[in-house]
């Protein structure tokens, strides 16, 4: 594929704020979105700005170049410094559409037959709301059906369900409900409504969370605002928040625990239990390294996939590779502020990766499910 044309330019993400989007060719686009909770070991958006990122591509310097080849997307990674992460991998998807003719997951992977199990964020708060809400950030509900299709819809379904239950009228960032309820009284309520399958069209629905707990680590604590509805502060050291992590995964029989600790204590993530699947988002950061001092540490069973974290899509693929070799599942994930791109649908098909986190609600979520209910078909077809 020879770049003939290549146009960058702001557009607005789910957030309304501004974003990158890169255009090949006329027609192949692909966009980058950003995050709210962003660990402090990913890379930078933009080098200097997003204009200037804009600037730099829009100059041409790509045009003429042939790119056949997923390993010939490395080239870029010298304009990381240049341009930052974001502009990277807007650049690098809208490539990779442009060289498959925007059939990604069948250029990189055409025997490619699982689809991931959707991670939903029903319920939230944190980091995703200036609003009083829980200070965990996203509870995921876990459907178990082997069809995409299925997972998809009971999601949906138990959204609008859960909304109505907690009369709930607002939404995180990401399409969760905010409830007028403590972080132990929606521990409950979840676990208690998915246990009777007469609340999930009889399908077996887990759920985890994921609890951002750097972005309430204060002065070495974790300082929780909405405890309980007994005890509304709570402050907990390292200590206790191991324990009281252990507690929530074996009460409440947690399948997913996102960043149950401080995004640098990989020896306080080696002691969380891993009979539930134990996941680094800010911890590794999409990082080969960190993912390296992960294993050794035994930290984690599972991470968090975000190509923009570490501003490369083929360094991305080399960290998903190196935690399946090493047993570590994967799960691929929107951010908070996304688009309508859907190249990480093509992604979590194409490399096998066993779960993607999109949310449920709201257009940009919506148009990675529905990428994905697509791929269903075109692979049974
Ligand atoms: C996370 C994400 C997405 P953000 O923490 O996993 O849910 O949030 O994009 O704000 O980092
Ligand atoms: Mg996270």
């Amino acid at each position: 594929m020879k770049v003939k044309q290549i146009k960058a330019r702001k557009i607005l993400n789910s957030r309304n704020e501004p974003t990158i989007e890169v255009i090949v060719n006329k027609k192949y686009s692909a966009a980058a979105p950003s995050g709210a909770s962003t660990g402090s070991t990913e890379v930078k958006a933009y080098a200097k700005n997003l204009n200037d990122s804009i600037d730099f591509i829009n100059k041409g310097g790509l045009v003429g170049l042939k790119y056949e080849e997923f390993s010939d997307l490395s080239s870029l990674h010298t304009l990381l410094p240049k341009i930052g992460g974001n502009a990277v991998i807007a650049l690098q998807f809208a490539l990779l559409k442009a060289m498959s003719d925007n059939k990604v997951w069948k250029f990189l992977n055409p025997h490619a037959i699982k689809l991931p199990i959707p991670v939903g964020n029903v319920i939230g708060g944190g980091l995703h709301t200036k609003k009083l809400s829980t200070d965990i950030q996203e509870f995921l509900l876990i459907p178990r059906s082997k069809k995409f299709s299925e997972n998809y819809y009971v999601n949906n379904y138990l959204h609008t369900k859960i909304g109505k239950m907690l009369n709930a009228k607002k939404m995180t960032d990401e399409g969760a409900w905010i409830p007028s309820m403590s972080n132990e009284e929606v521990f409950r309520f979840l676990f208690n409504f998915l246990k009777d399958k007469r609340n999930t069209l009889g399908m077996d629905v887990e759920f985890g969370l994921d609890m951002a707990a750097t972005s309430f680590f204060k002065n070495n604590h974790y300082v929780y605002k909405n405890f309980s509805s007994e005890k509304a502060v709570c402050k907990f050291s390292k200590k206790e928040q191991i324990e009281y992590v252990n507690r929530l995964i074996k009460d409440y029989k947690l399948s997913y625990f996102e960043d149950p600790l401080h995004e640098n204590d990989f020896d306080g993530f080696s002691k969380v239990n891993k009979k539930t699947l134990v996941c680094g988002d800010d911890l590794i950061t999409t990082n080969l390294d960190r993912l390296k001092e992960a294993v050794e540490n035994n930290s984690i069973n599972c991470i968090i996939i975000k190509p923009n974290q570490i501003g490369s899509v083929v360094k991305t693929k080399e960290v998903v590779d190196y935690a399946h070799k090493h047993k570590i599942k994967t799960i691929i994930s929107h951010r908070s502020g996304e688009t309508m791109d859907t190249t990480i649908a093509d992604l979590a098909v194409a490399w096998n990766i066993p779960y993607i986190k999109t949310g449920i609600y709201g257009k940009e979520r919506k148009a990675k499910l529905l990428r994905l209910k697509k791929i269903e078909e075109e692979i049974n077809f």
